[in-house]
């Protein structure tokens, strides 16, 4: 099979709010064009691109699943992405290798956070969009209600191009206001040939036909003129003009259908040919210098027997199995091997991929999501996939004692499939710590240990990194003797405290040496500095670490027989800990900068559950029936958010955070801290 041109290519990706039908629709499309034999279901766990076991039994898509498809002579690649929240490194991965998105959205419930979200990455990265309205069969769906709220709360250059027949449960078919033709509901099966427009509809179709004709005449001179000239415009010339519109981000068709009834993919079909820029038209702005042939890789899948599977982006080419390509960042070169075009689990091989195509290879070594490989080195930039940053961390721990490297690698495989997923030792308290979006993404990890890797896996809720610090200086001296026979232990130091301000929001520590005379010798006082780091890694208050501090090393005394740098270590530890007692400490807590996402009508909960929150409220912006609060809330009140902010908004809300600064806590706060770290310490010692 020799490469598909890049004029008959579309690469489009499938994105919009969690559960609108995306994988539904896609399912609806292969079938339609003859790539499966049967409409899979969601519920029955048969759809191609939900084909993971963890998907099947959360009923929803994990990951971005790359599937093709022919129609009217052109190779179609499709990503359907994940819609929630959590998992949505696939999604604005997809969205850098695609000249078009497909933004669904679901007949009753409109423009949702991730929908408006994804459309305005897909805006930064100007793709050209096409708006599928779903699930019109459902009771309370109105698809002029929701045009409407795309118009306004995505662009007002959203045109309809399809309308349905009938609404609810009554929908009988869409008609095509482009064709001028209908489609009826197969129920499932195959979607029948073009009908004629029913009878009763005239006057709603002259009416939108005539709405989307001024849209599309708006953006092309010539055919503005003939338009008003009376002429009946041919559908291929209005075609066209659209194309071009949508090429250039000056006009988002809006669709319409039913995907689990199959009603509306041939219509879509014919828009994403017709409508949507091929690689060659539009193409990516992906660099890949002088180069011959490159790609890019937007996605690493790790699988335990096939190794990891890397997808592509042809941007220079064709490539086959024989092409071998060096990584600028590794300097490894790499032969392809079989190139394999994905359809969900399954995989066929194909013997080139030309350029703007999407395809992959196994076992490529070095490669990580977002390198670009080139024939020769040249310098370019790789794309920045601008990721969103993890907002909720849990220790993590093996249940069986010597699973620790076992863990430790499963969960780099899988933050290689996931960027968003992070893992980092926590030098505070030593535990691990699992990083994502949301809880349910860190729990689907936890799943995939067990399942892939075979690591069983604990959670354990996040703690707060409190830190510790003084407030005002405070000086003390410790002599430490030990003098029983034989060679004893003599040191001997004097310390000063003074509080140390934050640079940048990072708290430091610093050491000055202040001796006069060298009442302690050179060789001794580095270590009385090692033994105040030992003191302060664990305060008094909370146990939590000592920052901010400025120690000044003033006076001492040494032993010309007794003394070593472990009296001196030991003296610089005690002195610390009095000093420390008498400079005032307090207990700082981190403070993060928390963006919600909320409609409307929930703002008021939301700010007043904050407000519960120790929150401080810093502004509010409303747009389109959705209001963005920001505030600055103490860490400690939010490691649970998700939970809270579901339930007020009915799960219509979403949130992001990130770290500002440490700050003090507030008195009676900080007395239960430290009284529960009294209880544990008791405990311990029991
Ligand atoms: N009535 C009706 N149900 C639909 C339609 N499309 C999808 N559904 C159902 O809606 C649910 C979600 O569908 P999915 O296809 O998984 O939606 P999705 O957008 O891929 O979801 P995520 O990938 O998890 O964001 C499933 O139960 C589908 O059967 C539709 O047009 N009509
Ligand atoms: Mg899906």
């Amino acid at each position: 099979m020799s490469a598909t041109e890049p004029g008959k290519i579309r690469n489009i990706a499938v994105v919009g709010h969690r559960g609108v039908g995306k994988t539904s629709l896609v399912e609806g499309m292969l079938f339609q064009a003859g790539k499966t034999n049967r409409l899979g279901a969601i519920e029955q766990g048969t759809t191609v691109s939900d084909w993971e076991d963890d998907e099947h039994r959360r009923q929803m898509s994990l990951s971005g699943t790359l599937t093709h498809l022919d129609w009217q002579g052109r190779k179609i690649n499709l990503v359907d992405c994940p819609g929630d929240a959590g998992f949505q490194a696939d999604t604005y991965a997809a969205l850098r290798v695609v000249e078009g998105a497909l933004v669904v959205l679901s007949g009753v419930m409109g423009v949702e956070v991730n929908s408006a979200r994804v459309w305005a990455r897909a805006e930064e990265y100007e793709l050209s969009r096409v708006v599928f309205v779903n699930m019109l069969d459902r009771e309370r769906a109105d698809f002029f209600r929701v045009l409407e709220a795309a118009r306004s709360q995505l662009s007002d250059r959203c045109v309809a191009i399809h309308i349905p027949i009938g609404a609810e449960h009554e929908l009988t078919g869409v008609v095509d206001l482009l064709h001028m033709c209908a489609y009826m509901d197969p129920s499932g099966g195959k979607e029948g040939g073009q009908q004629p427009i029913p009878e009763a509809l005239a006057a709603q179709v002259q009416e939108y036909r005539e709405k989307l004709l001024d849209a599309v005449v708006e953006t092309d001179e010539d055919l503005m003129a003939r338009y008003l000239e009376g002429e009946e415009l041919p559908a291929a010339d209005v075609a066209a003009a659209l194309k071009d519109a949508v090429t250039r981000d000056e006009l988002y068709p809006v669709a319409c259908g039913v995907a689990t009834k199959n009603l509306g993919t041939t219509a879509l079909l014919d828009l994403l040919v017709e409508g949507v820029p091929s690689p060659s038209r539009k193409g990516t702005t992906i660099e890949f210098g002088d180069a011959k042939q490159a790609v890019f890789v937007f996605k690493t899948i790790a699988d335990p027997f096939a190794g990891r599977i890397s997808c592509f982006r042809v941007l220079a080419g064709p490539v086959t199995g024989d092409t071998t390509l060096v990584d600028p960042r590794t300097h490894a070169k790499e032969r392809l091997g079989q190139i394999l075009l994905l359809q969900g689990k399954d995989n066929e091989p194909a013997d080139a991929l030309g350029v703007g195509d999407l395809g992959a290879v196994a076992k490529l070594k070095d490669v990580v999501t977002g390198d670009v490989l080139v024939d020769h080195e040249v310098p370019v930039e790789p794309p920045h996939i601008d990721f969103p940053e993890p907002v909720m961390s849990f220790a993590v721990s093996p249940k069986a004692k010597g699973d620790e490297e076992k863990m430790a690698t499963g969960l780099r495989r899988l933050s290689e499939e996931d960027p968003t997923l992070r893992l980092r030792r926590d030098p505070q308290t030593g535990e691990q710590l699992l990083s994502g979006l949301s809880q349910m993404q860190v729990e689907v990890a936890v799943d995939r240990l067990r399942s892939r890797f075979h690591v069983d896996v604990e959670l354990h809720p996040p703690r707060v990194p409190y830190k510790e610090t003084i407030r005002k200086e405070s000086r003390a001296r410790h002599r430490y003797k030990k003098q029983t026979g034989g060679r004893g232990q003599f040191g001997d130091c004097e310390i000063v405290l003074e509080p140390l301000p934050a640079e940048d929001g990072e708290l430091r520590y610093e050491f000055v040496d202040k001796i006069v005379g060298g009442v302690i010798s050179q060789s001794y006082r580095p270590a009385v500095d090692k033994g105040v780091r030992e003191a302060m890694e664990h305060g008094e208050l909370a146990g939590a670490p000592i920052q901010g501090v400025r120690v000044l090393l003033v006076d001492g005394m040494e032993h010309s027989v007794d003394s070593s740098e472990m009296a001196f270590k030991i003296a610089g530890s005690m002195a610390f800990k009095e000093a420390y007692q008498k400079a005032d400490p307090v207990l700082l807590e981190p403070i993060m900068q928390l963006e919600v996402t909320v409609p409307d009508d929930a703002v008021g909960a939301v700010n007043g559950d904050l407000n519960s929150r120790r929150g401080r409220l810093q502004g509010m912006e409303p747009a389109g029936g959705m209001t963005t609060i920001k505030a600055e809330v103490p860490m400690a009140e939010i490691l649970t958010y998700s939970q809270a902010l579901t339930s007020m908004t009915g799960g219509r809300g979403d949130y992001g955070m990130s770290f500002l600064r440490y700050e003090e806590v507030p008195a009676h706060v900080a007395q239960k801290i430290i009284e529960q770290t009294k209880k544990e310490r008791e405990e311990a010692k029991v």
